[in-house]
């Protein structure tokens, strides 16, 4: 059923385009109607409007509260062109038909990520609009409902298509489009809400995004893939500015976040500190006396493992470090910020992607994270868990020293951005073994040692760095056969959650072996 325009309804608060398009759909004899400013900013540039007030009979009221929401505009968009009571309730109620609804709504998600108070918040809701969007959605059949600017051209397009009618195809499509707006709009509102009365558990929300690229594909060529947002203003992958480089994929957006979210973890005031990741996991994470030095020393953890990786800095990006990165293929640099000599000497390197994001993310901040599963998804609080020299309880004979601790403490954070099972060690605030995603607690310890040594040979040194190294383990042991191999591998401290079953039989053996160890009474498990 293809339908003509006769009358349109615009009414939005970004008015790009609006004009232009409005001007277009006069010229072909569409007549508009319109709300206070939209109208206004028309009247202004000439367009032919009539307001909104005029047709309903009410003027715009409470501070623009209530300005659409009447019988004249709704009973206009939802009524059924083909059904005599519904044309007949319009006769006599002097209801003339809207057959295009021009909607976007106040600027919600814009308010709060700029940080407005409470009461302008609320204010922002957009009640009138959405109305009118799931009416004009709901009747499709014969009404086109646009509510994103881009998709001005779209409709002039299908409108020179079809000989100025829309096809039913068309109006569909925008319909569908329109109550994805409307219901992450909503989301947006409630999840504002529950953070601002602090309801921290995701119980009884709704949940929902905006699209802010369509990828080219998902984690693999033949799997459809976009990437949507949410409008946390939390600095990362999603607010990044990307200086170069072709678009993202779906795994460098992973892994992208995964660098910059363990990077994060190292307060830059305590010093510079590097992460290189690949699949998700970090093959070197490290500190450093100066930016390039930290990432050398991430990068000396596994060499191998990082050519093609993420590269994630807790500082300003310098041009030694930028010269230091390039001399191996890596994927995406991201960083808080980066001077114009990194920016230049990246420059050169074509299909490295540079992304700044003015800041670090609050590792102990609260937030959701999300996981799928066939029919629904799991939503739980971020791993926000942070443990610090004051929670660790000393558990064997030996006493760590102070240098053992600082590396505890650095490797179990580390620990808690690998994939369980996971076993990280390190030596002098780097890692130097990193064992992750095995099904065997074990089989991580053996991995990281094993890693370490390959390191140990291609850097010439006569033994791995997994001598006397600290190593943390992501939960706790369930055996001491993990001990044991820690022990093997030349590790002389341990920290990990404690509370096995056989505690006092893993103590024994640490015992035994002469290690140092402390539990943190803290599980970091990532699946
Ligand atoms: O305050 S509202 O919820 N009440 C309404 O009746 C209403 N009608 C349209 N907001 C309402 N709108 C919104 O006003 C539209 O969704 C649009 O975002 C905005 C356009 O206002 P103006 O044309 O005055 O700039």
């Amino acid at each position: 059923r293809p339908c003509a325009l006769r009358r349109a309804l615009i009414s939005v608060s970004d008015k790009t385009g609006m004009i232009d398009f409005a001007r277009k759909l006069s010229t072909r004899g569409v007549e508009i109607l319109s709300t206070g400013g939209s109208a206004k900013t028309l009247r202004e540039a000439g367009v032919p409007v009539i307001d909104v007030a005029d047709v309903t009979g009410f003027p715009e009221m409470m501070d623009g509260r209530v300005k659409t929401l009447h019988p004249a505009v709704h009973g206009g968009l939802l009524a059924l062109r083909d059904n005599d009571e519904h044309q007949e309730a319009a006769r006599l109620h002097d209801i003339g038909m809207i057959d295009l609804l021009v909607v976007n709504l106040y600027p919600f998600e814009e308010t709060v990520a700029k940080g407005a108070d409470y009461d302008e918040c609320i204010e922002n809701i957009d009640i009138g609009g959405p109305a009118m969007i799931r009416a004009a959605a709901k009747n499709h059949a014969f009404v086109t409902t646009i509510v994103d600017v881009q998709d001005y051209d779209a409709l002039l397009r299908e409108l020179d298509e079809n000989d100025d009618h829309t096809t039913l195809e068309f109006r569909q499509r925008q319909a569908q489009i329109a109550y994805a707006r409307t219901a992450a709009y909503d989301a947006a509102v409630s999840n504002w809400m529950a953070d601002a009365i602090g309801q921290e558990t995701p119980r009884r929300r709704a949940f929902a995004g905006t699209l802010a690229q369509p990828l080219r594909y998902g984690e693999n060529p033949h799997q459809a893939a976009a990437f949507y947002t949410t409008g946390e203003s939390r600095p990362g992958v999603a607010t990044a500015r990307q200086w170069q480089g072709k678009e993202l994929s779906y795994n460098n957006i992973n892994d992208t976040d995964a660098a910059f979210e363990l990077v994060a973890e190292f307060d830059p005031s305590q010093g510079p500190a590097c992460a290189i990741i690949k699949h998700a996991n970090p093959c070197g994470v490290a500190r450093g006396d100066s930016a390039i030095d930290a990432y050398r020393r991430a990068f000396d953890c596994d060499r191998t493992s990082a050519f093609g990786g993420i590269v994630a800095l807790n500082q300003p990006l310098d041009g030694p470090t930028a010269e230091e990165i390039v001399k191996i293929f890596t994927e995406v640099v991201i960083a808080p910020d980066a001077n114009d000599e990194a920016k230049q000497i990246f420059a050169a390197k074509k299909n490295l992607r540079l992304l700044t994001t003015g800041g670090l993310p609050d590792p102990q901040a609260g937030g959701l994270t999300f996981r799928q599963v066939a029919g629904g998804f799991l939503v739980q609080g971020r791993d926000n868990g942070h443990v610090g020299l004051g929670d660790l309880k000393i558990v064997t004979e030996r006493q760590p020293s102070q240098d053992e601790l600082n590396d505890l403490l650095f490797a179990w954070t580390v620990a808690k951005h690998v994939k369980s099972n996971a076993i990280v060690y390190a030596k002098d605030l780097a890692t130097v073994g990193i064992g992750a995603g095995q099904m065997s607690r074990v089989d991580s310890t053996r991995i990281g040692r094993r890693k370490s040594e390959d390191m140990a040979e291609i850097l010439g040194l006569s033994e791995p760095l997994t001598n006397g190294a600290a190593v943390a383990s992501d939960a706790f042991f369930p055996f001491a056969d993990g001990i044991e191999a820690l022990a093997e591998a030349g590790a002389r401290s341990v920290i990990q959650p404690g509370g096995s079953m056989r505690d006092n039989e893993v103590i024994a053996t640490a015992n035994r072996l002469g290690l140092a160890m402390v539990f943190t009474g803290q599980r970091h498990f990532r699946h």
